[in-house]
């Protein structure tokens, strides 16, 4: 099943605690502080995977969640950092959050974007000596990922896209001009789910052309299925408006017309190429629209392959070629523009005998979530600028 979206919970790792350690020396009882610093946590990374067409795979797997770092240890090691957990989607995919604000757009192979940074690592208690503080019995406490919902859409990129109204025969057409093999019937709403196909010229040019579901009068309020699948459209360079000429074929333009117009996003500003089909029953289709966007009107028969080259040409001359997209450093920016504010390090929770220390003021929510992370129990103390309560 074509899936183009999916909701995921993604959990940065927490960075690792710092090591409160002593070294151990004859006659010493407590040696020098050499307690290590904790490892970064793995952050959870999308990346545009040209080789993928949908989001199914995440319909069954909801939480990523990546690898907490390593703890620090004795003798100042340091612990080792989480590995982030890369996630790959389609190229097309775009990243919402709850309220539906646009945060990450992976519109380039090999994008990449950060969607939850891991915590920053505790600090051991090695990190703590200073000439007033010989022994510091404290380490930092690593702080925990970011973490947050997101939905993920997918927006089909295709040079082309067909549309009309159902029994139109888009889904002939696509057959007769590529390798997708989408069902034909004698019903409306045959298609039920977008099909991509790939359209290639003699010389060796390929082109993805994409078949939606049947629109039909008010689609663009969601009658019938149109709605959701318009939004697919809005990729396209051109579209391939498809008429079954054996009906009265002004009319059925101005009906898709009008519906694309009032979905908006431009899609009533995007060239087309009209098709007038069936013509082995209707041989002679009259079509009068003078439109300014129309760069050809062909007729053609799926049903006998009349017409077809033409049209296969008609593609590739008149579809202006994808722009060239090389993901360098340049182009980095374009999909990092969105991304979310690095958090700071404002505030820190440190291990202390016999409970946790907070300096800086993280909020309430921040607070909890850290002492939870670190495996704070009820009726721990916790000093908070030089107060001390006990965990309820
Ligand atoms: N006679 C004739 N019939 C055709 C031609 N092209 C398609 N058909 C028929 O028209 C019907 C609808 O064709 P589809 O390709 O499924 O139409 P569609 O536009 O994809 O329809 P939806 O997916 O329902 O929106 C089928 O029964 C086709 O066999 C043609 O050139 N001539
Ligand atoms: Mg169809």
């Amino acid at each position: 099943m074509f899936s183009d979206r999916a909701r995921i919970h993604v959990q940065a790792g927490k960075g690792g605690d710092g090591g409160l350690s002593f070294r151990r020396e004859k006659f010493v009882p407590k040696g020098g502080p050499d307690g290590g610093d904790g490892g970064r946590g793995g952050d959870v990374v999308l990346v545009a995977d040209p080789s993928l067409r949908d989001l199914s795979s995440l319909q069954r797997r909801r939480l990523i969640k990546a690898e907490r770092g390593a703890n620090g240890r004795g003798a100042r090691k340091h612990g080792a950092d989480g590995a982030d957990a890369d996630l790959p989607v389609p190229v097309g995919t775009q990243v919402l959050t709850d309220e539906g604000a646009l945060i990450a757009d992976l519109a380039h192979p090999a994008a990449r974007v950060v969607l939850a940074r891991g915590g920053h690592g505790g600090r051991g208690n090695a990190r703590f000596v200073s000439s007033t503080r010989q022994v510091p019995r404290f380490a930092e406490v690593g702080l925990p990922g970011e973490e947050q919902d997101v939905e993920l859409h997918l927006k089909l990129l295709a040079d082309a896209a067909l549309v009309g109204l159902p029994n139109a025969g888009k889904s002939s057409l696509l057959t007769r001009v590529s390798n997708a093999r989408p069902k034909v019937a004698d019903y409306p709403f045959t298609t039920l789910q977008p099909v991509l196909g790939t359209v290639e010229s003699a010389d060796g040019r390929q082109f993805v052309l994409a078949d939606v579901p049947g629109l039909i009068e008010g689609a663009s309020d969601g009658v019938g299925l149109g709605h959701e699948f318009l939004a697919h459209l809005e990729r396209a360079r051109t579209l391939v408006h498809v008429i079954d000429a054996s009906h009265p074929a002004d009319e059925q333009w101005r009906t898709i017309d009008t519906e694309l117009g009032r979905y908006g996003a431009g899609l009533d500003e995007l060239p087309q190429i009209v098709v007038l089909n069936k013509i082995d029953i209707a041989p002679d289709p009259e079509f009068g629209i003078d439109d300014p966007r129309l760069l050809a009107v062909l007729r053609l028969s799926c049903a006998t392959g009349e017409g077809i080259d033409e049209f296969r040409r008609a593609l590739f001359t008149l579809v202006p070629e994808a722009q060239p997209e090389a993901p360098t450093g340049d182009e980095l920016a374009d999909f990092l523009v969105y991304r979310p504010e690095p958090k700071r390090r404002a505030w820190r929770l440190f291990r202390v005998d016999g409970g946790y220390r907070v300096v800086g003021s993280p909020s309430e929510e921040e607070l909890e979530r850290a002492l939870k992370a670190a495996g704070a129990r009820k009726g721990a103390t916790v000093e908070v600028g030089g107060e001390e309560f006990e965990l309820a």
